[in-house]
């Protein structure tokens, strides 16, 4: 049963890596950043590397997702 054996990485890898995106709390297309419909290692080393802050004014109960290495808005998401 070697083929098992070799087989538990690459799976355990997959499961991580899709467990990885199902947590993100952006969505696919955003983490997708270009659009190959495919999340690369990159692509998702970016998606955590995300910051959150609260939108004031009209769109308040609303949060900002943006990513950490420009500041520039990346998801925008309000509480119902
Ligand atoms: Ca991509």
């Amino acid at each position: 049963m070697k083929i098992v054996r070799i087989l538990v990485v690459p799976v355990l890898l997959l499961f991580i890596y899709g467990a990885a995106i199902y947590f993100s709390p952006l969505p696919y297309e955003i983490i997708d950043q270009n659009k190959s419909n495919i999340v690369s290692v990159v692509e998702l080393i970016d998606a955590y590397d995300i910051g959150k802050r609260a939108q004031a004014g009209s769109h308040s109960g609303c949060y900002e997702y943006y990513w950490l290495k420009d500041g520039l808005p990346a998801y925008e998401t309000c509480q119902i």
